[in-house]
């Protein structure tokens, strides 16, 4: 007997049946992702800590017999996009579908022959938001396009397969944090991540169990990576590491920092002593979760904020009222997440307070004249599957 589709699952495989004419080939969901430490550390081969969140991308895609390629989203303005696998190039894809064709150009670039498809797509991990909605619909794919042509590629592949789609497909220049945790995630627990071999430990951490909520507040200032401000601190980290004459940042520890200050400029010093000490937080709240629990990693979540507003000076007024206000109606500790200059910031806030942060954050926003913002609660939730 087969057992009945969930709602979400079938409204999708129903929707690409009426629009393609046929049922899909499958379909697969990918979650988007929060970090809760260990920001811009995974470039400088150093250790991060997110989760994969219960938002997810959902792609239901069928394998045509030519090299066309079909794509829609239920939601958004760009309509039914057709291009050709064989056309694909670095510039050439507007809107979300930079995303899976990046993926199909990556594989390409692999030297795998990936035929054509049609693909639909629905996610309700918010844009824009600094949740990683982007790489939720390139691990689909990926996930997708493994199974659908058997190229036999393992997670660690599809990281770096995942990782070249965004760096030279897309033009963002980022890591391998946010594909990790959507690929590797796991319900009740984070992904912590050594960004200089991929090697993964899956720390429990279910706030609900210490009775706490791990709110989302969306700033609804929209950022993106391939903008200046991400590369520029990457640069900043490269220079950091040439100067000091290590592989990269990772290899820099806290006691080195004081002779580090004599050899870089004041704010090379400071984005490296943000690297260096995040790598320390993500240290120390992995041991706090695994002894005493998430009641115990609030000031480290302060401590990484204040480190990325003051050293790596990727925060933004938006962000820094989140935390504060968060903070200040009962918040054990709150950090913005993600890459910066906008998206999202999290608090951890005792089972109860919700409503109390959140009002208090709306209020401290209209009072300052910014955009309302979103909060709502997420969980560590699974990674990527094939859902049919
Ligand atoms: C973005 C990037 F995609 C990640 O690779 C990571 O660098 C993060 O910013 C900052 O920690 O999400």
């Amino acid at each position: 007997m087969t057992a009945t589709p969930a709602p979400a699952l079938s409204a999708v495989s129903g929707q690409f049946e009426s629009i393609f004419g046929s049922a899909p080939d499958g379909v697969w969901q990918a979650p988007g992702r929060v970090n809760l430490i260990g920001e811009h550390t995974d470039y400088n081969e150093g250790f991060v800590l997110p989760f994969a969140i219960d938002k997810a991308a959902k792609v239901a895609v069928r394998l045509r017999g030519d090299s066309c390629v079909r794509l829609l989203s239920t939601f958004g303005k760009q309509g039914l996009v057709e291009t050709e696998t064989t056309t694909l190039a670095p510039g050439s894809a507007k809107g979300w579908t930079k995303y899976p064709l990046g993926v199909v150009w990556a594989l390409g670039q692999l030297g795998l022959d990936v035929p054509g498809f049609d693909l639909l797509m629905d996610s309700d991990v918010p844009l824009g938001a600094g949740l990683s909605s982007s790489h939720a619909i390139e691990c689909a794919v990926i996930m997708a396009l493994n199974d659908l042509t058997g190229a036999g590629l393992g997670l660690e592949d599809m990281v770096l397969a995942t990782q070249r789609a965004e760096n030279d497909f897309v033009g963002a220049p980022t890591g391998i944090m946010d594909q990790s945790a959507s690929l590797r995630g796991s319900k009740g627990h984070a992904v912590f991540l050594d960004c200089r071999n991929q090697s993964v430990q899956l720390i429990p951490f279910d706030p609900r169990e210490a009775g706490l909520v791990l709110l989302v507040i969306d700033t609804k200032v929209s950022h993106s990576h391939a903008d200046g401000g991400y590369a520029s601190r990457r640069e900043s980290c490269e220079v950091g590491a040439q100067v000091l004459g290590v592989t990269a940042l990772r290899d820099v520890g806290i006691g080195d920092l004081e002779e580090a200050s004599g050899l870089l400029d004041s704010a090379t010093f400071r984005r490296v002593r943000h690297i260096v000490t995040e790598n320390d937080r993500v240290l120390q709240t992995v041991e706090r979760l695994t002894t005493d629990g998430p009641a115990h990693i609030g000031l480290l979540l302060d401590a990484s904020h204040a480190s990325m507003r003051d050293d790596f000076e990727i925060s933004c007024p938006e962000l820094d009222l989140a935390v504060e206000t968060s903070r200040a109606h009962g918040a054990i500790g709150a950090r913005m997440t993600g890459g910066g200059f906008g998206g999202s910031a999290i608090a951890l806030t005792p089972v109860g307070h919700e409503q109390e942060v959140r009002d208090a954050v709306v209020r401290a926003f209209a009072a300052a004249g910014f955009t309302t913002p979103d909060v709502f609660p997420v969980t560590p939730a699974a990674g990527a599957a094939r859902l049919a």
